[in-house]
């Protein structure tokens, strides 16, 4: 064994080493360091896979290139030594993969992504220890980058087994052992669903719930999970794993695929641990904002409870416009929307966007009049008063839109023609919301399904010179230079139902306008072949923000258009193209990469 790993094992039972957690951490100096979420451009970032800057935390590593499923490498040391990479892609926030304790191996997969949390007051020595996490944030406010933490509260990491046959080891058992009935195998690591809560079984039949049993393997920080009022059976939910997505029930109080421990969330201890604990990472650190893990298997009880409570204690602490935004992968507009409601969270990651336009229309070609019926539907389904003491931005003009995640075979697993996606980065990064680059579109990554999307970005050579690389460093300078693209009303002024040859086919246009007159019109072309916004004698009509006349300047191309006296406007756009059109007399400057 390494001297990393005893270090490491050391560290965690506590053998006289310095511990980053229990013992008192002078609190750093907390700073709003966010005036309007929308002006931000987040960049998600999976630690083990984005930098490596400490070969010290190396042990555990896997070089072999094939398996996506171990540890890489990738640290926040390595964080601090890229800024200028991000600085040059010219995003302003990123957001990190958790930051905890995990399970460090399971099964032959590692806990490098950080969901398999077991200790929720100790940092995950892979990354760094708390000196380097508070000097990245330190080093990221410098520059004017955010930085947003990643949290878990629905579940912890595979940290205990039911005793199902109660003979204290944890089996895989085989049950209807007879002839004519099924064989089925029980696990006791993972057991399937049962609404009772999963049943002990002797020869003599049920027993009662199960007892469960917490693993002490230290080796791999498997071991019984902290803070203390998590070591209690009442803790958990304790009904097994979730063996159909499509039963609330299930959803909400099932061990999450995998062996993930259902959090009991409606238990008042276990609600106040959690906000303890997750608020401590921000006394600690000065970070701006969580995004939270698994919004969908949690009850909304819960968010009614963490939203104002983690916002009271850090307004205390002198932090406002810490930003709560969550991820409910879903394509219901109805349910990802209501976690945004009155009392709930800031904003959502907008999945059935990602599904209806990106999948659909970028990617597909589905027609361009699925954003409309999105957009008429949106006020409808997500929140439209800002949160008491929250972002001060309704959810509904606050949402975190995206191409692809960590979750999802990325945008370019589906094609091999990154046009497509420049046209929807082009969209992500001129329409409202807040919009979140997943680590690696830049380099044109196109990995698969779940580990094969989470690719090493060193393998890139962190080049700034290529094609996707500079189109995000030029629509990000042209989103930070324009207040429209960022604060602006959004209003569509072109879709199409054509899917063809058509004149219009694949195009999307739409202005920004700001409440003092501030003005953008952007077209995009969602299709190949020059396209333009009119169709059969009818012409695009522009707002009053632009009147007959008004010459136009595309601050991408430099071209230049007039509107029409019959206050309309005809734009051509190249296949997969985009403009970004302000008024000449604005004469808008737009600093270069
Ligand atoms: C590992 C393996 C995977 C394997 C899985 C069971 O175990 O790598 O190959 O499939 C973390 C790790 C994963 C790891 C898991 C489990 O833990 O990152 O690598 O997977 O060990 C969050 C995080 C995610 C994280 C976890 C767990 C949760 O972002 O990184 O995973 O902490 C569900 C959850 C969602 C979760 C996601 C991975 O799974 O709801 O919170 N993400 C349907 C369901 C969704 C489901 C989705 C994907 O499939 O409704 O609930 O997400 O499985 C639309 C529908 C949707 C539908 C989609 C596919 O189609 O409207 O409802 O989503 O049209
Ligand atoms: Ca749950």
């Amino acid at each position: 064994m390494s001297r990393a790993v005893l270090g490491a094992i050391a560290a965690l039972v506590g053998w006289g080493c310095a511990s980053d957690a229990l013992e008192p951490v002078r609190e750093v100096r907390l700073g709003t360091h966010v005036e309007d979420w929308r002006d931000e451009i987040l960049y998600q970032i999976v630690v083990d896979r984005f930098a490596n800057g400490d070969p010290r935390n190396d042990w555990r590593v896997d070089p072999d290139w094939r398996a996506l499923g171990r540890y890489k490498g990738g640290d926040w040391q390595g964080i601090i030594e890229r800024l200028d990479y991000l600085e040059a892609l010219g995003v302003t926030a990123i957001w990190i993969s958790p930051i905890v304790l995990n399970v460090d191996t399971d099964a032959g997969v590692d806990g490098y992504h950080g969901y398999w949390q077991v200790d929720l007051e100790r940092l995950n020595p892979h990354f760094g220890d708390l000196a380097t996490l508070r000097a990245l944030v330190r080093a990221c406010h410098a520059r004017g980058i955010k930085v947003v933490l990643d949290v878990v509260t629905n579940h912890m990491g595979q940290v205990f087994y039911y005793d199902i046959n109660m003979n204290g080891r944890p089996d895989v058992l085989v049950a209807g052992s007879g002839t004519r009935s099924a064989v089925t195998h029980v696990t006791e690591y993972d057991p399937d669903y049962d609404p009772r809560g999963i049943q002990a079984f002797t020869s003599l039949g049920e027993a009662g719930p199960a007892p469960i049993r917490f693993f002490d393997m230290p080796e791999i920080f498997r071991v019984p999970p902290s803070p203390a009022v998590l070591r209690r059976p009442e803790a958990y939910h304790r009904r097994g794993r979730v063996t159909d997505w499509g039963v609330r029930e299930q959803v909400l109080f099932g061990d999450f695929p995998g062996g993930l421990k259902d959090l009991a969330t409606g238990e008042p201890a276990v609600r106040e641990a959690l906000v303890d604990a997750f608020v401590r990472w921000v006394l600690w650190t000065d970070v701006d904002g969580f995004r939270i893990d698994t919004l969908k298997h949690v009850e909304h009880e819960f968010w009614a409870y963490f939203a104002p409570e983690v916002r009271r204690r850090l307004a205390a602490a002198g932090k406002r416009n810490f930003i709560l935004f969550g991820e409910a992968f879903d394509g219901d507009e109805a349910l990802v929307g209501s976690y945004t409601a009155p009392g709930l969270l800031d904003s959502v990651f907008h999945f059935p966007h990602k599904f209806q336009v990106f999948d659909d229309v970028f990617l597909r070609g589905a027609p361009t009049r699925r954003i409309e019926a999105l957009l008429e539907r949106r006020e409808t389904f997500f929140g439209t008063e800002p949160q008491p003491d929250g972002i001060g931005i309704a959810p509904a003009r606050a949402l975190v839109h995206f191409i692809d995640n960590h979750d999802v075979p990325r945008f370019l697993f589906y094609t091999d023609d990154p046009r497509r996606l420049r046209a929807a980065l082009a969209y992500l990064l001129t329409q409202d919301g807040i919009p979140c680059i997943y680590y690696g579109t830049e380099q044109d990554f196109f990995g698969g399904n779940d580990p094969a999307n989470r690719e090493p970005l060193w393998w890139s050579g962190y080049r700034t010179d290529g094609e996707t690389f500079r189109w995000i460093a030029r629509l990000t300078r042209i989103r930070r230079a324009l207040e429209p693209l960022r604060r602006g009303d959004f209003r569509l002024r072109w879709v199409s139902d054509r899917v063809g040859d058509e004149a219009d086919a694949g195009i999307v246009a739409f202005e920004r306008v700001t409440p003092s007159g501030g003005y953008a019109l952007v077209v995009i072309n969602a299709r190949d072949g020059e396209r333009r916004t009119a169709f059969g004698g009818e012409v695009m009509r522009v707002g009053e923000q632009a009147p007959p006349g008004t010459v136009l300047v595309d601050v991408l191309g430099g071209e230049r258009f007039t509107v029409a006296s019959s206050g309309t406007l005809e734009v051509r756009v190249g296949p997969y193209g985009a403009r970004i059109l302000v008024r000449e007399s604005d004469r808008v400057t737009i600093p270069s990469p």
